[in-house]
């Protein structure tokens, strides 16, 4: 109801248009100034909607001050700055966070209030930016909000994809995808760069000039136009860019003679083409186009991206030593995404601006550094030769180069890695389908490799990559991921942020987050305990009136909170998850009343979005929607049990789930989970974890310590063998692992054809990869873990400590911590403060 009739306040509120001043009433003018003067809606309204662009445009306005002011204090300081390459940026929401990064919530608070509206519902009101998939994506948003509140010269570059990613239905059928517009009304915080154009080609043909050297010529040609997002850092001026690249076609590309001879749609083919490079994120691949698609949008982030840092270095300092490049550029390639990065920079060395072959290489190597974020085999990237040729000719020139010259090296200086080559170098010319490897390509060029927790890169170290570790034995590092604790705390669970600074009394840990062991030594203070409690149960307040909202279930908040959340795969196991529930739905129908009544009722929720071609993954979203009606619709049990589906998850739900959760589940296959990110927000939340050995789950439990960490499973070592013994029928399944299969074939919980599922979890059919991800293996020491997990639920006390806890011992998973890591060891870029 609110603002329903504001537009007559709003009219009396002065329109004053004083960006700047922060007293509420100078805010409340502001706000009222763009509903007028910037208007993109009837002048009538001034409902929320209304309300919140009104709103962000009046945060904006300060944003490009501080904006500003860094541009130029950048460019007149010219330091050593890092360029982020990523395909994804999963930003979530910006208003929340831009207001709570400049200090004035409060202000806001009231200026809205005198509008007759609630900043929390106005914020509400804001679509995610979800231009990426997952925990890869939302990684390089927190990275960006460390460099900017570190005052690290560096920016984020990326792609403006129409649609992000697609907004999850759940019907009787299961998950379906739609398409999810959030320019739909246009994006309060991006600004176009009308001056930022580059032209990005794509086809054609290499021509030799009469010196030798090559150019590539012919082809099309496809504008690059920039637009910034401002990126604020917490407290501080800085404020940095998140530079997204659209693609558009120029006027000359479109053919007015065939338009005013009716051909409307070969008239515009180019406009066409042009468009559909920045439409959707990851388009599919099971197609030619499809991958054609992506690796055009590969390109264009890439080559865009280095003729802008080109640009910047030559214009900082006119006439400039190229070999002064490396020492003012550095480029990270979030995953082999961007791996293009490297042909590319060394075509525009050479061809464009001179260089031979020899400095380009060293100028290059100095400028480029490589993250791996996973081991999934599927996932490293390999390009059809055949699609590179036609799409990118120099580029297969250049690369064919770095092969061959590497394999000379190899040759020439390691006589004993003979045997490696084939599996070391960049081309693989198996006849049948020849491809480039483009991990090969960014490990051979790249001066540094880094993993993203210490297991994985000890693995990468082990096994993907070692024979290049014998070779460059200091190349490959590890940084431990990190989140941002203001979106994952500070603003996402003020409640419990206000008690963290009572008891720590000083708020410093926003940005020094390593002050949260403060808490360690009350984590037996009874008043403390209360506190937490009090806040804890607030936040499951509030999720339990979300889930009601979105699902129509209730749910009761005196129940342990058991979440997990995240992309749906086999590797992360969710099938483990649900087996489970429905273990304890069995086990709870056979007890009587009084036994019943004994148990820990628990709320199982369970969230994420399945690739849209991934079948297995969606037949689990179909079972937990399945079990969960079952369930939840048993009054029998339902006091005991719920089973709830969350709907779309993405970065704003994540906001609302974490600060009410009390359980997480982060159950990965050991060794399959690089990191895993959303570990480290849970557990900084107070939330406990149950989980494998995995990803970043060992460092948690180290920091943590391991009595506060409910832990199963098999270890990585054990895993080939385990997988072994599976397939060679050694393999005795636990009868309680049998019991939850069997009740699911035998119709408990509908008629859906769940047997190709279920076979996954045998060792020797046809389906699947014979419980490759070692569920039945797991299942017995799982249930053990939460039946753990059940009893110290009960021991209120102690289960706060733990939560209390988990909490103080989360300091190391900033990203204040990875990003100062990646800047001292990486890219070598110090602070360069706006003042
Ligand atoms: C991932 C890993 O799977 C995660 O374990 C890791 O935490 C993140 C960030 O380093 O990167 N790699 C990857 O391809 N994804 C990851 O989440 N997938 C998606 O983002 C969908």
């Amino acid at each position: 109801a609110n603002g329903k009739n504001e537009a007559a306040k709003l009219a009396k509120i002065p329109a004053a248009a004083n960006p700047l001043a922060n007293e509420p009433s100078a805010i409340a003018s502001n706000i009222s100034y763009h509903v007028q003067y910037s208007p993109h809606f009837s002048p009538t309204k001034f409902e929320p909607e209304q309300a919140f662009f009104a709103t962000a445009e009046s945060v904006r306005d300060r944003l490009i001050q501080q904006w500003n002011e860094t541009y130029h204090h950048f460019n007149k300081v010219d330091p050593k700055q890092t360029y982020y390459l990523s395909m994804e940026f999963l930003q979530g929401r910006t208003l929340t966070n831009a207001i709570g990064s400049l200090d004035i919530q409060n202000a806001y608070a009231d200026a809205l209030n005198n509008l007759g509206h609630v900043l929390e519902e106005i914020a509400e009101q804001e679509k995610d930016a979800a231009l990426g998939n997952g925990g890869l994506g939302r990684l390089a948003s927190c990275f960006l909000d460390s460099m900017a509140t570190l005052n690290l010269p560096a920016w984020g570059y990326g792609l403006r994809y129409r649609y992000g990613l697609f907004k999850q239905k759940i019907t009787k059928q299961g998950q379906e995808e739609v398409a999810e517009d959030w320019l739909e009304k246009f994006s309060p915080w991006e600004v176009v760069r009308h001056d930022v154009v580059f032209p990005v080609r794509f086809f054609g043909s290499v021509m030799v000039n009469p010196n030798g050297t090559r150019k590539w010529v012919g082809g099309e040609v496809v504008q690059a136009v920039a637009y910034d997002i401002p990126i604020p850092g917490y407290k501080t001026k800085n404020t940095i860019s998140l530079r997204l690249w659209d693609a558009k076609a120029s006027a000359e590309d479109f053919n007015l003679f065939q338009f005013n001879d009716g051909q409307y749609e070969s008239a515009a083919q180019l406009h066409s083409r042009a468009q559909q490079i920045c439409t959707v994120l990851y388009p599919g691949d099971s197609t030619e186009e499809g991958k054609l698609l992506r690796l055009k949008q590969q390109f264009f982030l890439c080559s865009a991206s280095l003729q802008d840092m080109i640009l910047r270095f030559k214009e900082r300092k006119s006439g400039r030593q190229w070999s002064e490049f490396p020492s003012k550029v550095a480029v990270q390639l979030n995953d082999t995404h961007p791996t293009l990065a490297i042909p590319e920079l060394m075509r525009l060395l050479m061809d464009e601006e001179g260089l031979g072959w020899d400095e380009a290489w060293d100028i290059t190597t100095r400028t480029v550094a490589y993250t791996n974020h996973t081991v999934l085999p599927e996932a490293l990237e390999k390009w059809s030769q055949a699609v590179m040729w036609k799409l990118l000719p120099r580029h297969m020139e250049i690369i064919e180069e770095i092969d061959k010259r590497f394999i000379a090296m190899v040759r020439s200086t390691r006589s004993d890695l003979e045997s490696k080559i084939p599996s070391m170098c960049i081309l693989d010319n198996n006849p049948k389908k020849p491809v480039v490897r483009m991990a090969n390509l960014c490990v051979v060029s790249a001066h540094t490799v880094n993993g993203v927790a210490q297991l994985h890169s000890d693995i990468l170290k082990a096994d993907l990559f070692a024979d290049y570790v014998s070779l460059w034995p200091n190349k490959l590092q590890n940084k431990t991921n990190g989140i941002t604790p203001r979106r994952w705390l500070r603003f996402c669970n003020p409640e419990l942020s206000k008690i963290i600074t009572k008891w720590l009394k000083t708020d410093q840990w926003v940005t020094n987050l390593d002050l949260l062991v403060g808490l360690r030594q009350f984590a037996d203070n009874t008043e403390l305990q209360a506190e937490w409690e009090s806040a804890k149960m607030a936040s499951k307040k509030h999720l339990a009136d979300y889930i009601w909202r979105v699902t129509g279930v209730t749910i009761d908040p005196n129940s342990l909170f058991d979440i997990q959340v995240k992309r749906i795969h086999e590797y992360k196991r969710q099938l483990l998850n649900i087996l489970g529930a429905i273990y304890r739905y069995k086990k709870l129908k056979e007890m009587s009343p009084q036994e019943r009544k004994k148990t820990t009722p628990r709320t199982i929720m369970i969230g994420g979005k399945a690739f849209a071609t991934y079948t297995n993954a969606k037949r689990i979203v179909k079972l937990v929607n399945d079990v969960g009606e079952v369930v939840n619709t048993d009054p029998e049990v339902n006091s005991y049990l719920k089973v709830v589906f969350v709907p779309n998850y993405n970065v704003s739900v994540a906001e609302l789930l974490i600060p009410g959760s009390e359980l997480s589940q982060h159950i990965s296959t050991a060794g399959m989970e690089a990191s895993g990110t959303s570990n480290m927000k849970f557990s900084l939340n107070g939330c406990l974890i149950i989980g494998t050995l995995d990803g970043a789950n060992v460092e948690i439990r180290q920091e943590i310590g391991e009595e506060n960490f409910f832990l199963f499973g098999a270890v990585a070592e054990q895993v080939p063998k385990l997988r072994k013994e599976r397939e060679d029928g050694l393999f005795k399944p636990d009868p309680r692992f049998e019991e939850a299969k069997q009740f699911i074939r035998s119709g408990a919980f509908g008629s859906y054809d769940y047997n190709p599922l279920l076979d996954s979890l045998e060792g020797n059919t046809g389906y699947g990869r014979g419980d490759y991800f070692l569920v039945g293996y797991d299942f017995p020491s799982y249930l053990e873990a939460q039946d753990r997990v059940d009893q110290a639920y009960k021991d209120r006390k102690k289960w706060l400590k733990m939560s209390i806890l988990s909490t103080a011992g989360s300091g190391k998973f900033s990203s204040d911590r990875t990003i100062a890591q990646y800047a001292k060891e990486i890219w070598n870029i110090t602070e360069c403060r706006t003042a």
